[in-house]
């Protein structure tokens, strides 16, 4: 089934020149990028997007990272898309991510674990909607 995900290119990841990594792999797996954007965030849209976690302790810091540089926002759309991306990632602390998978490959902490993607149908449309507002 088609459908989009929001994946962004962090800003560790865009500093470690790895933009031209993720599209690849994205690309190589069969999805299509639709939208796509470099972008420094203000503060207002990263506490909205990672909003889920704004009781967490972790959060300011969290904040503080995805806003500290430009980072690349893309949409993405494809067949299965946002579990074939999360797939594509690898889970979240990149210590425990399976080698071959973005984050098992290129990081180490999980503050700094490379990409997003978005959870769920209904998180992508919220995620798109937010970063790519026309779109
Ligand atoms: P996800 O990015 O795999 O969906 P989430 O649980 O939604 O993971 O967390 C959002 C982001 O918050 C993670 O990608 C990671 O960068 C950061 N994060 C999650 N847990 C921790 C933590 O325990 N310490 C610091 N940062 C964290
Ligand atoms: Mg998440």
């Amino acid at each position: 089934m088609t459908e989009r995900t929001l994946v962004l290119v962090k800003p560790d990841g865009v500093a470690r020149g790895l933009v031209g990594e993720v599209i690849s792999r994205i690309e190589r797996k069969g999805y299509r990028i639709s939208a796509m954007e470099m972008r420094t965030l203000d503060r207002a849209t990263a506490e909205e997007h990672y909003g889920e976690h704004r009781e967490k302790p972790f959060f300011a810091e969290l904040v503080d990272f995805i806003t500290g540089g430009p980072l690349v926002a893309m949409v993405v759309e494809g067949n299965e898309v946002v579990v074939g991306v999360r797939t594509l990632m690898g889970v979240t602390n990149p210590i425990e991510a399976a080698p071959g998978s973005m984050r098992g490959d290129f990081c180490t902490l999980v503050g700094e674990n490379l990409v997003h993607g978005s959870d769920s149908n209904a998180s992508a449309a919220k995620e798109t909607a937010l970063f790519f507002p026309t779109h």
